[in-house]
This record gives C-alpha cells, structure tokens and sequence, in this order.
C-alpha cells in the first residue's frame, strides 16, 4: 500500500489508505502492523482522517500523558465532543481524572489481590473439573467448551449475577467492543444481536439484582460509605458486565491457540509450571485480546516530529506496539521464556486494566489444571476468525486435547 508524505497536514506526517476497521486487517493484522510501523511513529489513517501510532515508544507514551490523550471524549472512533455516545459513556473507561481517579479506586479496592485470594480455591477446582471433562470428549472446539464455559462459569458468580440470563452477556460485550470502531458491518449486525439483551444487562446492575458478597453488590457498598453515586454504582457494574468477559474469553482462547500452534512450548510449560504466568504475558503480547483503544488530544502535541493538533482522534495499536522490534527481540516469535516486560495489552498509566487480576487467576487455574493433565493439545482442524472491531477473536478452535 502507498505510503506518502502528505504536506496538506502541514508538518511531516505518513498518510496511509489502509482500514483498520476492514475484514481483511482484523481477520490477520500482522502484516498491516509492520506496515503502520514503519510508516513512521504517527501515520494519518485517509479512510477515517484519524491518527494512529503502531509502535511500542508511542503508543506507551501516549497511554502515559492522559492529560495530553484523553479519554473522557470517548475510546472510540467518535469523538464524544462533537457527537453524542452511542450508550451513556462508561464512568471507568471514558472518564478523565478527577472523576476517574475516585471510581477507579472503587473498582481497584474490589478486585484487589486479597480479594482473588478467596477465589482461587474455588476457580481451580472449577478449571480441574472443566479439562477433566474435556479430556473425556478429547476433541474440542476450544472457544465453545473452554474459553466461553470457563468465564461464564466462573464471572458472573463472582459479580453475583442471577443464573438466569448469563448467555446474554457475550453478545453485549460484543457489541461494546464493536462500538469502539465505525459504524461498519461488523458494529451494525453486533447491535442487531445484541439488542433484545440490552434491557437485561442494564437490570442486572441494580442493587437489589446482586447475590450479596459479589464484586456488584460491593460496588454497591461504595455507594453506601458515599464513595459514588447511584449512577454511578450502576455504571460499574456495568463495566464489570462489559469488560469481564468477552476479553478473558479471547484471552483463554488465544491461549490454547498460542500453546497448540507452538507444542515445544507447551512441553516447556509442562516441565516447568512456574513459567505460567510468563506464559500468559507472552500470550497477551503475542497474540493481545484488545488490539486498540483510541484517545483523543487534549492540546497540540509534538510526537517524534509531527505535530497533532488539538482535537485529534488518535488510535493506539496495542497489538502492534506489543510486536514492535524496537521493543522486543524477534516479537513474532512466541516463546514463553521471553520476560515480555512492557506489554502494552492491559494497557499502561491510569487506565491499566483494573480488572486484570481476575484474568491473570483464571488463566493460572487453567494452565495449572492443563500442566498435570494434558500432555499434548492438537489442531483437529483450522481455526476460523471472528472479525471484531477491537478484540482479536477467534470463532473456533478445534483441537484435541491428549491426556497425560
Ligand atoms: C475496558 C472496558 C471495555 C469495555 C467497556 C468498559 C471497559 C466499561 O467500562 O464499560
């Protein structure tokens, strides 16, 4: 693709026709990545007259200086300055300090390491039970027998959501990250699937929905001692609902796809357990559940030499920056040896994933129950994609899983 100087934007900044929001990028967007890359550190997006920065340096720098590259007019492509939010904004996500910095610590206090130290016990008897399961069918599609069922088993119980109604969850996630890219295809049809769940969604987040002791009825406590308000105690466990799910989902899935495409790996792991938690990192860098967030700038900035003005819708390619040769050595290369400080896949500054530490215990208890048992996990078939706009998805994932 033609990469040009484009002088009409008035300092020396890479324009590029390519669609980020295509079926051809989201399906395999490595090749498009090392394009955007070495387009330069910013490059004007033609299409969406956005810019994007694709390499590592950048893209954490500009997660650094939120007072710069804002997220409170919005993650997506819309600026919410200019154009009304689609939902009523996340008060987590698409909020700027101070508002931020005092619902940020609800939700930090909430899915702190003490809190996943309660957990544990539960979701690794959860997870040895689930691959027991599996071992006995052997041939699965590992998106629909594992990466759904295990979140959806153990989130929603976490949160204290009712059992009724949990298949609701997936398709509005769906469309949230959809959201975050154009109005395309793939955003229209994700609200028409996920419009008659809407209303669920938005009723489980009421206090008297939650199962007392759950990460939802605690957000609800913060709105007691007078930390939040209502609207804001709703909104919460609204994220809660939103961003649990879908994201651990792609990143148990991405996991098994990274160990079946990489079996030396897998031996690896299996003769030395303690590498998993490297080994989810490498997973998160190799191949991240969120590929990108956008910010928006809050002043004209200088980035390496280009100037972005104010107002700017900036995308930031999290999936590229964590596969930048600048920043890791041979950053194709899955190996789970590597220490791959500085991935950006939960993000960095301010908006660090806060609910990472759920993610990190439920791939810990997969890969445990995994080590002792499966000593071998086989493609039985190709895997097929499912195009999001910001998750990287897969939609199956046949394999069979060999019992040690
Ligand atoms: C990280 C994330 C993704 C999607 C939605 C939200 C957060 C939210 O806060 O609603």
């Amino acid at each position: 693709m033609a990469i040009q100087l484009d002088s009409a934007l008035g300092s020396d900044c890479p324009t590029s026709a390519i669609d980020p929001f295509s079926d051809d990028f989201l399906t395999d967007p490595y090749g498009y990545h090392e394009e955007l890359r070495e387009a330069g550190p910013v490059v004007w997006l033609d299409t969406y007259g956005i810019y994007a920065m694709a390499r590592h340096a950048e893209v954490h720098a500009a997660l650094t200086d939120w007072q710069t590259f804002c997220s409170g007019r919005g993650v997506g492509i819309e600026d919410f300055a200019k154009v009304k939010a689609w939902r009523p904004p996340s008060k987590l996500l698409e909020v700027d300090p101070p508002l931020h910095t005092r619902t940020r610590s609800v939700m930090s206090r909430i899915l702190s390491p003490a809190a996943m130290r309660k957990l544990r016990e539960d979701f690794q008897k959860r997870a040895d039970a689930l691959i027991d399961a599996l071992l006995e069918k052997g041939r699965i599609d590992a998106v629909k027998d594992l990466a759904e069922v295990f979140p959806l088993h153990v989130f929603p119980e976490a949160v204290g959501l009712r059992a009724e109604g949990r298949e609701n969850l997936l398709p509005f996630a769906n469309m949230v990250f959809n959201s975050f890219g154009p109005r395309n295809a793939l955003f229209e049809n994700s609200v028409r699937n996920a419009r008659p769940v809407v209303q669920w969604i938005y009723d489980q987040c009421h206090r008297h929905m939650l199962m007392p002791g759950g990460f939802g009825a605690q957000v609800w406590d913060a709105y007691d001692a007078g930390d939040i308000d209502e609207d804001e105690a709703h909104t919460l466990v609204r994220s809660m609902l939103t961003a649990g799910l879908d994201t651990t989902v792609n990143g148990l899935a991405n996991t098994v796809y990274a160990f079946a495409c990489h079996p030396d790996q897998w031996q690896t792991l299996r003769a030395e357990p303690s590498l998993a938690r490297p080994a989810f990192d490498e997973v998160l860098r190799w191949e991240a559940p969120v590929q990108t967030f956008f910010r928006t700038t809050t002043r004209a900035v200088e980035v390496a030499g280009v100037t972005i003005p104010e107002s700017a819708k900036v995308l930031l390619f999290l999936g590229a920056a964590n596969r930048d040769r600048r920043r890791f050595e041979n950053p194709e290369v899955f190996d789970i040896r590597r220490r791959p400080i500085g991935h950006v896949a939960f993000g960095t500054g301010i908006h660090t994933c806060v609910g990472q530490l759920v993610a990190r215990l439920e791939a810990d208890v997969i890969l445990n129950a995994m080590i002792s048992r499966v000593s071998a996990i086989e493609f039985t078939g190709e895997p097929t994609r499912k195009p999001n706009n910001t998750l990287r998805c897969l939609g199956t994932l046949p394999v069979e899983l060999k019992a040690a």
